[in-house]
């Protein structure tokens, strides 16, 4: 849900500047999104890296496939581009001399996989080559600025992207914070991730972007403080966190007080 949301309005307002393109792993133009839904590909586990696993496209939105291993449960889905590295169409294990392997958490008796594996691909409908796109290429070094806007997937929700804020650096990892939310939703992730876009992706992809969470708290704005246009109790800092907070923060914290934080990445 787009909204209202308006980034120019959003930058102005909140005396800030989006992260230039060049920042990102990212295609200038997002890529059309051929694929349809139940159909068939191969996928890298994301729990088990090693493994190429079959998996099912479940949906689509804008560029943005949600895939389910086949054989796992439907608490597992995950997200990716379709020009992401980790997605293949089938044959592909078969072509590298490599085996289709069973999902980390396979539902049956391993001792069932083969068969499983021919009953899944017997008639399925399978993904052409076409939609696969080529990954882009690389920046060369973590370009971010602190306070610099960006679009950002929301990892616990992740069908969603959210407009965020770099809240800290350290080497090739940027601290994505998400404006308006407190720090429940925040992660730490190198600069190249596929999970982080330039302010008007979404726009540019047909993705809804989500607006900035606003509901509570004050707009802090060059140091000063915007009243908040709703009158809703602030909460107390260390209150739950998952509600809204001002939609922006110097955030100076050290990564090493994050425990899921790498100290080298
Ligand atoms: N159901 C969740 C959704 C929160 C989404 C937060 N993102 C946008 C940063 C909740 O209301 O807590």
């Amino acid at each position: 849900i787009q909204g209202n949301f308006d980034w120019d309005e959003y930058l102005q307002e909140t005396d800030a500047v989006a992260a230039p393109e060049s920042c990102f792993k990212q295609a200038t133009t997002p890529p059309d999104n051929d694929f349809e839904i139940n159909q068939k590909i191969e996928a890298r586990d994301p729990r088990n890296l090693t493994s190429i696993c079959v998996a099912t496209v479940i949906g689509k939105i804008g560029p943005r496939l949600r895939l389910r291993l086949d054989g796992s449960d439907s608490k597992n889905d995950f997200w990716r581009l379709v020009d992401s590295s980790d997605l293949h169409p089938i044959g592909y294990c078969e072509k590298i001399g490599e085996l289709l392997m069973p999902p980390l958490g396979f539902c049956k008796n391993p001792s069932s996989w083969p068969s499983f594996l021919q009953k899944t691909l017997n008639g399925a409908a399978v993904a052409p080559d076409h939609c696969f796109k080529k990954e882009p290429p690389l920046p060369k070094s973590n370009e971010f600025k602190v306070g610099m806007k960006l679009e950002a997937v929301d990892r616990k929700n992740p069908q969603l992207i959210c407009p965020a804020t770099v809240g800290s650096i350290n080497k090739d990892q940027i601290h994505v914070t998400f404006d308006g939310w407190r720090g429940a939703f925040d992660y730490w992730t190198r600069y190249d991730s596929r999970d982080i876009f330039p302010v008007g992706w979404c726009a540019k992809s047909g993705h809804s972007l989500q607006p900035p969470g606003q509901k509570a708290g004050p707009i802090q704005v060059k140091g000063k403080v915007k009243e908040p246009s709703l009158s809703v109790p602030i909460p107390s800092p260390g209150s739950q966190s998952g509600t809204p907070r001002s939609s922006v923060t110097s955030n100076p914290s050290s990564p090493n007080l994050h425990p899921e934080t790498p100290i080298s990445p």
